[in-house]
C-alpha cells in the first residue's frame, strides 16, 4: 500500500489522519504545507478542496479526517476505528461528527486570534516539519500566513470570544463521551483520533491548558497526543477567559 499524507504541521484534524494511519500500521509519507500556501499546493497535486488532512492512497484521493477515516477502515479493517456493534457505532460516529464539526473551528479561531496578536509562537508549532523554505523566505512569508488564515477562518474579536464562551460545554460533553465509554476506552477509535486533537491543540495555549489539563478531556489528549507541537504563552484578554473560571456542570 502507498500512502502520502498532506499536512500543515499542528493542524488537530491532520493530526487525526496521521494517527489512525499510525493506528491501521500503513506506512506513509507525509509532506508538510505551510498554511494558506496549502490550498495552491492541494489543487496543484490533483485534491478537489483546500483542506489538510488529505491523502493520496493507492492512487486515490481522500479529503478530510471523517472521509480518510472511513478509507482506512475499508482499505485495511484492522484494527478497527469503529466498533463492530451497531449501537456503539452510532455512538462513535455522532462523537466523531461533533468532533469535527464543532470542536474543530473554535479551537482553529482562539488559535489564529493568538496567532494577529503575537506571531513568534508560529515557529513552535512547525517544530520537526519539513518546510522547504529557506528561513529567511519562511520568517517574511509568516506576517502574511497569519493575517491570511485569521481572516479564512474568520478569528475576529468577537468570534474568538464566543468560541472561548463555547469551551465549557465542549469540555463537559468530551468528558461525559469518555464517562460513557464513548471515548478512551480501552480501544481508541475514530472520535478519541478526532476529538484529542483538537483538545491537545487547545492545551497548547498556556491560557486554555489550566481548565483542561485536569479533566478527563486532558487525560484523553495526553494518552492520545502527548507531545503535541506549539505552544502559545499568555495572549487572550483575562476578561475573555472569565467563563473557563466558573465551575463545570459536573
Ligand atoms: N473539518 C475538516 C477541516 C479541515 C480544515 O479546515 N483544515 C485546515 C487546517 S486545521 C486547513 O486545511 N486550512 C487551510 C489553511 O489553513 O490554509 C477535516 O476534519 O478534515
Amino acid at each position: 500500500m502507498s500512502a502520502r499524507l498532506f499536512v500543515i504541521p499542528a493542524s488537530h484534524p491532520a493530526i487525526a489522519a496521521q494517527l489512525m494511519l499510525e493506528h491501521k500500521g500503513i506506512p506513509f509519507k507525509r509532506t508538510d504545507l505551510l498554511p494558506v500556501i496549502s490550498k495552491g499546493a492541494l489543487r496543484a497535486v490533483g485534491f478537489p478542496g483546500t483542506t489538510v488532512p488529505a491523502l493520496k492512497i493507492d492512487g486515490a484521493k481522500v479529503q478530510g479526517s471523517r472521509q480518510i477515516a472511513r478509507e482506512l477502515e475499508r482499505l485495511r479493517p484492522e484494527p478497527p476505528l469503529f466498533p463492530a456493534d451497531p449501537q456503539q457505532r452510532a455512538a462513535v460516529e455522532e462523537a466523531e461528527r461533533f468532533g469535527d464539526e464543532q470542536l474543530q473551528h473554535p479551537i482553529r479561531q482562539i488559535l489564529w486570534w493568538g496567532m494577529k496578536r503575537d506571531k513568534a509562537p508560529l515557529r513552535s508549532y512547525s517544530e520537526g516539519a519539513k518546510i522547504r523554505l529557506p528561513i529567511g523566505l519562511a520568517m517574511k512569508t509568516a506576517a502574511p500566513i497569519v493575517a491570511l488564515s485569521a481572516h479564512f477562518n474568520e478569528a475576529s474579536d468577537e468570534n474568538a470570544r464566543t468560541s472561548i464562551e463555547a469551551l465549557p460545554a465542549m469540555l463537559d460533553r468530551v468528558d461525559e463521551l469518555i464517562a460513557a465509554g464513548v471515548l478512551n476506552g480501552e480501544r481508541l477509535n475514530a472520535a478519541d483520533f478526532q476529538i484529542a486533537p483538537s483538545i491537545g491543540l487547545a492545551m497548547t495555549l498556556d491560557d486554555l491548558r489550566p481548565a483542561i489539563e485536569g479533566r478527563p478531556a486532558g487525560e484523553l489528549a495526553r494518552r492520545v497526543v502527548p507531545d503535541y507541537p506549539g505552544k502559545m504563552p499568555p495572549i487572550l484578554p483575562a476578561a475573555w477567559l472569565e467563563p473557563l473560571r466558573q465551575p463545570t456542570a459536573s
